[in-house]
Order: structure tokens, then sequence, then C-alpha cells
């Protein structure tokens, strides 16, 4: 962990700032900064009475809660913990005999364009079905089910089918591969595996089932005892007798009515497996009460919702966005979302911009890296340019998942936003379970390239390593001092990374984040400047380098050794680099290519195609100090084609930076 100094300048040079129109202003839900403030004050004069109240007016409680933060074991926090709630009862339930119970819940877009509609009401039929289903094959409240769905509406309602009867769900991205699924189907005990037979994505009919058959044949996963399969597409997958069902089998003659089941407010919603800074991923695990309270209030103060919004929000559910932006906020909040199956180029880059028109998207959340490559698009092809469709229904437009350049930004408020549209440039991780520095589109002047301020309540700070608070303008380590409601509440079945993980000793209680950042001078701004530790973000995607290293390595009739760090790229963000030192003699020309293939072939094996490395340089050995230490810094400004100015005297072998400096 060091405190990054870089990226510091551009802050203190970005100087346009977009302040929200009046008419935006007085028709928000925190309007104005003095709403803001107003909000701050509140739970800075009161902070248990804050979230309580909050939690009371957000969240329905089956049996309510008389204590609000319990520190007494801390860092393991609780809250409203003596309450109770069930999550899906929060997202369905509570709008019938309400006039949202006819409303739209979800607009689906299939990949080939056909529209599917369900309301509140079906929805909370096909949830309660499939719970039925659920249950009825011996899932029970405390049990784990692993998701590896498309995005589709029954992704949702396996989620919520989950939540509804107590079950614990982790849901694994469908890009991720049959031992990554493995991994977590053991480290969880799922019991019930969730999936489809294929997904739909860019015109192409990928396996998901057959993912799932050749994690199980890996051995080992002794709790599991049922799949469920959605026939997304007519193609036949293979179907194993007693174990296997499909969604049609399962569903059959079972009602479409099923009680919530309350628990406690504590109670592991999910599991969400994330990188950090050693090679397996964590299980960060999410409460209910917290965490819904979160999804909730965030889609309230954050994109300000209204009855008439038409939220789309482009997150897999395999990510936390897609947890907390998809398959809980904005049901618990009554909206009409679009979940969209495919990708944002086919049948061309101007999907998204078609979409919002057809559908007359109002809040629009996406990532930057996203945005970049459409911005590439439109440039190459005036017919995918956001010009050719009719964007005037928006109103509010979001980026998450990684730092958006100014230059995007700028774009994205012009093209997309026509001028007039706020951007939320959300800060938030898998951890903290939600938005903790956002702006609010009624009332944060907006400074492109900067996710502004802390949310009420959230009291993020920036630090040197000794836990310090550094002054506006330099940068330094994005902690935050207390507790909040939507936190992670451990690392599922490792207490002990978890605090060592996110609070760290010498940083004096506080969460650790994992990034950098700095504030700007004048307005104590936040930017962030990206992560200080060893994981890296990839087009918004978390790859740990010591992942993507154990994949190379375990191949080993090749590899001897591995280095993997990240190279700034226009469009993903970050790209992966990976320094190779093979069993062999080092490659050069023809053959090195076709082995560098051979890798990333190996890596998305391994962990997924996402994790495949742009870069593969070979070298007879790596830049090491006399004690071994491979020196990653090194490697970093030869990935990004700098000359070597730091201190190399320390080097076992300085000779070695030439060759890996030298494209193969
Ligand atoms: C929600 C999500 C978390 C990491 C985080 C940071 C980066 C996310 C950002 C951002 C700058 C933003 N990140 N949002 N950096 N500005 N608005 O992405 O969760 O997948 O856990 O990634 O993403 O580095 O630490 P997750």
């Amino acid at each position: 962990m060091s405190a990054p100094t870089s990226a510091i300048e551009s802050v203190l040079v970005e100087n346009r700032v977009f302040p929200p129109s009046d008419a935006i202003v007085k028709a928000a839900r925190v309007s104005g900064m003095a709403g803001y403030d107003a909000l701050c004050a509140e739970a800075e004069k009161d902070f248990e009475g804050f979230w309580a109240r909050l939690a009371r007016e957000n969240v329905q409680w089956s049996k309510p809660f008389t204590r609000t933060l319990d520190e007494s074991n801390a860092p393991f926090y609780q809250w409203f913990a003596d309450g109770e709630l069930n999550a899906s009862a929060n997202c369905l339930d509570r709008h019938i005999g309400t006039p949202t119970e006819n409303k739209t819940a979800i607009l689906f877009e299939a990949d080939d364009g056909a529209v599917t509609k369900i309301t509140y009401k079906e929805l909370l039929a096909r949830v309660s079905q499939f719970a039925n289903a659920l249950k009825a094959h011996g899932v029970n409240k405390g049990d784990r089910v692993l998701i590896y769905m498309p995005m589709t509406i029954e992704g949702v309602v396996a989620m919520q089918a989950c939540a509804r009867i107590g079950a614990t769900h982790s849901v694994v991205f469908g890009g991720f591969s049959a031992k990554a699924v493995h991994e977590r189907i053991i480290d969880a005990g799922a019991v019930a595996v969730i999936t489809a037979n294929y997904q739909m994505r860019g015109g192409k009919e990928l396996p998901l089932k057959a993912i799932i058959d050749e994690a199980l044949a890996m051995g080992g996963c002794d709790t599991l005892r049922n799949v469920f399969v959605y026939q997304r597409t007519a193609t036949a997958c293979n179907m194993v007798a007693g174990r296997d069902k499909t969604f049609a089998e399962a569903l059959a003659g079972q009602s479409t009515e099923c009680a919530p089941v309350a628990v406690g407010a504590e109670h592991p919603l999910f599991i969400l497996y994330t990188s950090g800074s050693t090679g397996k991923p964590k299980g960060v695990q999410h409460s209910t009460g917290g965490y819904l309270l979160w999804a909730k209030m965030t889609m309230d103060w954050t994109f300000d919702l209204r009855a008439d919004d038409v939220f789309w929000c482009t997150a897999d559910i395999g990510w936390i966005t897609g947890h907390t932006y998809v398959a809980y906020g904005p049901l618990a909040a009554g909206a009409t979302q679009i979940i969209f199956e495919g990708i944002p180029t086919f049948p061309n880059a101007g999907r998204f911009w078609q979409m919002i028109e057809r559908h007359k998207c109002t809040i629009f959340y996406t990532a930057p890296t996203a945005i970049r490559s459409l911005i590439k698009a439109a440039e190459a092809d005036e017919a995918v340019h956001p010009a050719r469709s009719d964007l005037s229904s928006l109103r509010i437009l979001g980026s998450v998942g990684e730092p958006i350049n100014p230059e995007a930004w700028m774009w994205y408020h012009k093209n997309v936003g026509g001028e007039r549209c706020p951007i939320v440039d959300t800060f938030w991780q898998t951890e903290t379970g939600g938005h903790v520095i956002t702006p609010l589109p009624g009332a944060t002047p907006l400074v492109p390239g900067s996710c502004t301020l802390p949310l009420p309540g959230i009291t993020a700070a920036i630090v040197d390593e000794m836990g310090n608070d550094v002054p506006n303008g330099s940068g330094g380590i994005l902690v935050i001092k207390r507790p909040w409601p939507s936190m992670i509440r451990t690392i599922w079945n490792d207490p002990e990374r978890f605090k060592k993980s996110y609070f760290p000793e010498e940083l004096k209680g506080y969460y650790l984040a994992g990034d950098g950042a700095v504030r700007s001078a004048d307005r104590g701004y936040f930017r962030i400047t990206g992560r200080i530790d060893d994981v890296l973000n990839v087009s918004g995607h978390r790859m740990g380098t010591m992942e993507i290293e154990s994949a190379l390595v375990s191949k080993t009739d090749l590899v001897a050794e591995a280095a993997v760090v990240g190279r700034p790229d226009d469009v993903t963000g970050e790209a992966i680099c990976a320094f190779v030192v093979l069993k062999r003699s080092r490659p050069t020309g023809e053959e090195a290519k076709q082995i560098a293939n051979e890798l990333r072939n190996w890596v998305a094996k391994e962990i997924g195609p996402i994790a495949k490395p742009k870069d593969i340089r070979f070298g007879d050995n790596l830049p090491k100090t006399r004690s071994g230490k491979i020196m990653r810094r090194l490697l970093r400004s030869i990935a990004k084609g700098e000359a070597i100015t730091q201190d190399t005297s320390t080097l076992e072998n300085p000779a070695i930076l030439d060759q890996l400096a030298q494209t193969n």
C-alpha cells in the first residue's frame, strides 16, 4: 500500500463547473446545496438517529428494530440487528394495493430486439412461484444458491426468489470460467445452481449450462443437490437426471403465492465474489436491512427517482452494480426499469441511443468504458452517433465503475445529455453496497471527472499511511471513518481476512477502500486516482494481478514465472500486461505471438475472457531485487512504454529491463 502521487495535477486544473439549473434544483428531492447540507448536519448531530429515521422511512419492517448501530464487536458492525424484514417483500409486496402494482416493473429488451414487459404484480407471482419451486427442492433459509444467469427477467426472478425464502444468493457473472464457478460453489457451499441453457449476446448463442456441467465435473461440490435450467433458447443442453430440472419442470404445479420469510436485518442477503490483492477472490457478504435501505435510499437521492421515470442501469447482475441498481434498488423504489440482454455494439454501436429513444428512458446509468468505446464508434461512423437518436426523454445521466476522464465526461454531457442532464459520477465498491461519494443531481455543482462529495452520513476522508488527515490538494488514501448501514459485513468464511483487508491496524479503525484519492483545494471535491493495491480496473471490472499470475503459472508445462501489471488504456481504462518467463528459451517473432495466444486462451479458461492479458511479453527473467522481490513499479513503467527513471541500483539483473522493453 502506498499513497499515490500521480494524476493530482489534473484535478487542480479542471475548473469547469456545471451547477444544476434552477428548475432542476426546485424540483429535486434533495434540493440545492442547502438540502444536502441540512442532511449532513442532521447526520452529524445525531448519527444513529439519522440512520434510524431513514431506515424507518425507506424499509418496511415486519418487526421494527429498537437498536440502530451495534459497535461492540467492531469492525463486525451490526445495523438494526433486532429488526426483521424480507428483501423481496420490500421490492414487490410493498407495491401491491398501490397504483404501482400494475406498473411495468421490468421492460426487457432481448439481444434480437424483442421486448417483453412485466408488471409488479406479475413479477411478484413469478418470483413467488419460483420461490415455491426452490422450497420444494429443499432449499431453505440460510442455504446458499449460486446464480449463473444471463441478463433476463429470470435472472432477477432467481435473485428475488432466493431473497424471498431467506436463501443467500451468490451471483457469478456469465463470463467467468468453469474453474471460477467451481471455486465459488465450494467456497459458498452452494446447495443449488440456477442457470440457463445458453445466453444470447451480439447474435451469438453462448453456453452457460455446459460450463456448470464442467464445473461440477471437477468434483468436490458435495453440498450441491439441484441445478435449475432456464431455457433461454430452443437449443437443447445436457441434463443430468435427478440433479437437473428445467424451469418449466420445477415450476409445474407450484402456487404463485409464497409468504416471504422474515429474516433478521443482519441475515446475509448475498455473497458476491470480487478480486482482492491475493490470488483468492473474496466473498463479500452483505446484510439484508442495511443493504436494502441503501438500495432504496440512493435511488431517491442519487437518481432523484420519480414515479414516471424509466430507469436504465446497463450493468450485468453478475456485478454489484447489477445487484443494487437492477435487482433491488429500482424495484424497492417502484421504478420502471429497462433490462437489456445484449451488448452495446450489436447490431450496431448506436444500440444504447436507439434504446433510449425507443423506451423513452429518463435516467441512464453506465460505465466510462462503454462511453469511451461508443465515442470511438460515433467518431468513426456518423450513423451510430447519439445525435441520430432522439434523446430528449433523458433527464439524469450516471457513471460508475472507474474514473471518468474529463474528455469522456464532456462528450457524455454534450452528446447524450444535451447539456441539460446532470451527470452523477458515482463512486462506490462491491464492499460499500451502494453509492458513497456522488453528486446529487439537484444539488451538487458538477466538475468533470470528480465524484464530488460523500453522501450525508458518509465520513469519507483522505489520510496518510498512519491514518492522519491530509490537507486538500494532497493525494492520499481514501477511507471512511465511521460505519454505514450497507457496508460489507465480513468475507464469507474468512473473518480474519476481512479485518486485515479493510480495517488495517495502522489506519485507526477506518474502513480502507483500496483507492487513492485527492480533494480539490477549492471545493473539497473528491477525485479518485485509482487502486493502491494490486487490483486492476479493466473496463470497470476488478481483476487481481495475483489471480492472473496464478492462472499463468498454473500452466506448468510452459510457464516458469509471471508478473502482471496494468497500463493505461484509452478505452478500457486499464489494460492487463503480463511479463512471462517460460520454462523453455525466450520465444520471438511468430512463435512468441503463438505462445502469447495460447496463454491468453489459458487465462480465459482459468478465470474468464475478461482476464485475458492484452500484452504478453517474454523475458529470460524478471527484474528482481537482491532479496528476490519482483520490482513491479519498473514493470509498470515498461508496460507504459516509459523510459526507466527510477533507481535501479537494488536490481539483481538490470540488463533484463532492455529485453523486456522490446516488444516481441
Ligand atoms: C461499483 C463498482 C470498485 C472499484 C473502486 C474504484 C473503481 C468505481 C468509480 C471508481 C472512480 C468512480 N470505481 N466507481 N473509480 N470513480 N465513479 O464498480 O464496484 O466492481 O467493486 O469496483 O471501482 O477503483 O474501488 P467494484
